[in-house]
Parts: C-alpha cells; structure tokens; sequence
C-alpha cells in the first residue's frame, strides 16, 4: 500500500503516539476558491489546527501517490496548478495510475483519511442533494462516502446552493448521525440557520468525541456530520444568499452546467454576484470548523 500511499513523517508520527490529527481537504482549494484566498484559506486551516495543539494532515493526489500532509509548497501546486483534477471517490484509482494532480472532495479525502488511520476531518461545507436532484440524480459522493466511512467531517452543513431538506433526508436513511455544535439547526453554509432543525446537538467538544468513540466502539460503518454555523460576525442572512443562488442556478442552467463542474460553478457564480462577500464568510468558516476538528481530535 505504501507504494501509493505516502504519509508523511510529521503525521505518521503523530498518529504512532496517539497526539490529535486532523485531515483537511484540497478540492475547496484548488476547484471551491479563486487565487489567492485559496492560499490564505490553506494557511489558515493548517494555523488553527496547530493553535489547538493538533497536527493538520491535508491529503491529495500527486505524482502517482496519495499525499497525507502535504507541505504549503505541494498544497500550493494543487491549488494553483492548471490541470488539477477534482477527485471524489471514483477518481481516486484512475487519478494515481495516470499521475496526474488531484485535488481530493470531501468524500475521497474522508476515505483516504480513514485509510490512514485518521478520523476526523474539517472543511467548508459538504456536498448533498443538488436542487432538482430528485430528478437528476445529482447527488454528491460525500453523503454515500459518509455513510461507509468511519471519519467525523466537521463543518458549516452543507452549500445552499443545495437541496438541504433532501440532503438530511438522505444522510438519515444512510444513517449518518448530525450532531450541531451550539445549534438545533442544520447551518445553511453562508447562513446560520436553515429552517431545518437537528435532534443531536453538542455544546462542547468532549461530548462529540464521545459520539465518535461509541460509534468506533459498536465499529459503526458511518462517519459523523458535526455542523457548525459560520461565525456569527460573518453569517450572511439566508434572504440575502437565496437572491445569489437564484442568479447561479439559472446561469448553471442556462450554461448546460453538468456532474462535476456544477459545484464549483455555483460557487463561483454567486462569489461574482455576491462581490466577494460569499469568500469573505467562506474563508472565516474554514478556519472555525478547522480549529473545532482540532478540538475534538484532542478529546479522542
Ligand atoms: N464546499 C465549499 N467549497 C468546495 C466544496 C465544498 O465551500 O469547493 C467542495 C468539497 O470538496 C466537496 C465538493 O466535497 O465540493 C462537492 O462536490 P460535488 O457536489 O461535485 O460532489
Ligand atoms: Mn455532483
């Protein structure tokens, strides 16, 4: 295995002595951010992490291997690189043996996470249920990832630009447990509240670790969402985002946007028409879910 898979010394370490490690994604950068608030998201991830006494593991593809703690150089070469592939769970075998670039989703980085013994994992917001996709069958690898790997994804719910009702419903009859961190809502991503109320919330990291050893203990095939809203001074109002998405959707539409390309088209059209705001509140949230990962990396 080690042929392809290439943990790196710091982490490899850390997880030999038992310290906290928390994996972090690279799709957000490379295909989620424009240059260079990817980089600034990066850095500040990594920073929180550490601050909460915790080792960051980002994880993607390059030169034919799986990176588990890639430095800021090969972070950076995902992030700005031209022909970077965005790999989710399918991608990951045909990405390694081709040698390209890859930059890995939520889903592949929470599977090669696990792969390396890593439980938790941070990122912005993951992908659900497109809008129409009842109809479409658009719905992100992330959700089935989850509900077959044993890693805890914290983050801010998932985008907006989603269906999240069908995204709950889907992630319960895959039986993915949600627990919110300080809320009873399940976070719209930009906003704080989405109408949909959880059954689980936790108010301090110690008790989602807790959730996290009894569904290890009971070797439970799901991972756990732990959502978090945005940090208060940054939340945008829901009203505000659902004009945004409106225009992004139709684009998308009108576009004959398609599978992959969907999620980072959206994110990017309603980054133009929200005139940043949407990076601003982006960038704040990655770094609180990372620094919350870290927290609960340290209670397991
Ligand atoms: N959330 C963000 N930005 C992103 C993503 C999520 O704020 O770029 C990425 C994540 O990597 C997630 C992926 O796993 O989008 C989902 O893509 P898809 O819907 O194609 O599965
Ligand atoms: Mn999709």
């Amino acid at each position: 295995m080690e042929r392809y898979l290439d943990v790196r010394v710091e982490v490899a370490a850390a997880l030999a002595t038992g310290q906290p490690v928390v994996a972090l994604e690279t799709t957000v950068y490379a295909h989620g951010l424009p240059d260079p608030i990817n980089l600034q998201a990066a850095a500040a991830m990594e920073a929180a992490v550490r601050e909460e006494g915790a080792v960051p593991a980002t994880i993607g593809l390059l030169r034919g291997r799986v990176v588990v703690g890639m430095t800021p150089d090969e972070i950076e070469e995902l992030a700005t690189g031209a022909a970077v592939a965005k790999v989710s769970v399918r991608d990951i075998a045909p990405v390694i043996a081709t040698r390209r670039p890859g930059a890995t989703t939520v889903a592949a980085t929470a599977v090669l996470a696990s792969t390396a013994s890593i439980s938790v994992m941070a990122t912005g917001g993951i992908g659900g249920v497109h809008r129409g996709g009842e109809d479409s069958l658009d719905v992100s690898a992330d959700i089935q990832a989850l509900s077959r790997t044993p890693v805890a994804v914290v983050c801010s719910g998932a985008k907006s630009v989603l269906d999240l009702g069908r995204t709950l419903e889907t992630l319960e009859t895959l039986g993915v447990p949600v627990i919110g961190f300080g809320t009873d809502e399940f976070p719209a991503f930009y906003s704080s509240d989405s109408g949909l109320g959880l059954e689980y919330r936790a108010d301090d990291p110690a008790d989602i670790a807790t959730i996290i050893e009894v569904q290890g203990a009971l070797r439970r095939s799901q991972g756990i969402l732990v959502v978090q809203p945005p940090p208060v001074s940054d939340a945008i109002p829901r009203a505000e985002v659902d004009g945004w998405i409106e225009v992004a959707l139709r684009e998308a539409r009108d576009s004959g946007i398609r599978g992959k390309d969907v999620t980072p088209f959206l994110l990017e059209s309603v980054s133009r028409t929200s005139r940043g705001r949407t990076l601003e509140t982006n960038l704040a949230l990655l770094e609180s879910n990372a620094r919350l990962a870290a927290r609960v990396a340290g209670h397991l």
